[in-house]
């Protein structure tokens, strides 16, 4: 094969915007890939007609994946949302191991307002929730990353992305179980 084919096909198959090195393997909340990096390209919890309500599993690394991002809409006027999280990092979380500890954050935002987040030195144990309400019917993101920044940027903006120098070779598998009452 000419270089030239060769060059052409791996354009073809790659696709265009952000793919990852470890997106074949990935299966975020069964999206069959990885979800997106950014609000603007938050992978939809809900199927069409379905309930965004449920538990979901994903991953995270801090290398070239440190950020996942996931939307439902709750189209009630007042409706409370409460998510439950747990990160499970991959490898050994002892202090001796030598792995870099990255801290991480899970955002929850309606209308791009911060509504609450949680922030924790490493992904070693880091778990709780994070909840809110809206009176309003909303469009409701929930941003689960590696952070090299606190929580909390202004309404309307994109959390600052981590970038691809942030500590190399740790990474996660996280666990979130949404509910929304009355229904999202
Ligand atoms: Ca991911």
């Amino acid at each position: 094969m000419l270089l030239r084919d060769a060059l052409v096909i791996l354009v073809l198959v790659m696709p265009l915007g952000t793919a990852t090195l470890t997106d074949p393997i990935q299966n975020d909340a069964n999206s069959g890939g990885d979800a997106g990096d950014s609000m603007a390209t938050a992978t939809p919890l809900a199927k069409s007609g379905q309930s965004a309500a449920g538990q979901y599993h994903g991953f995270v690394m801090t290398l070239d994946d440190p950020t996942d991002w996931y939307q439902f809409v709750t189209p009630e006027p007042r409706t409370a949302v409460m998510l439950t999280f747990a990160f499970k990092p991959l490898g050994a979380c002892n202090v001796d191991s030598g792995i870099p500890i990255t801290p991480v954050t899970v955002e929850l935002r309606a209308n791009g307002e911060l509504i609450d987040a949680r922030s924790f030195k490493s992904p070693c144990n880091a778990q709780g929730k994070v909840h809110g309400a809206t009176q309003a019917p909303s469009n409701w993101a929930i941003g689960m990353y590696y952070d090299r920044t606190s929580p909390g940027t202004p309404a309307g903006t994109t959390a600052t992305q981590p970038t691809a120098s942030a500590a190399p070779g740790l990474a996660s598998d996280y666990a979130i179980v949404l509910g929304c009452e009355p229904h999202c």
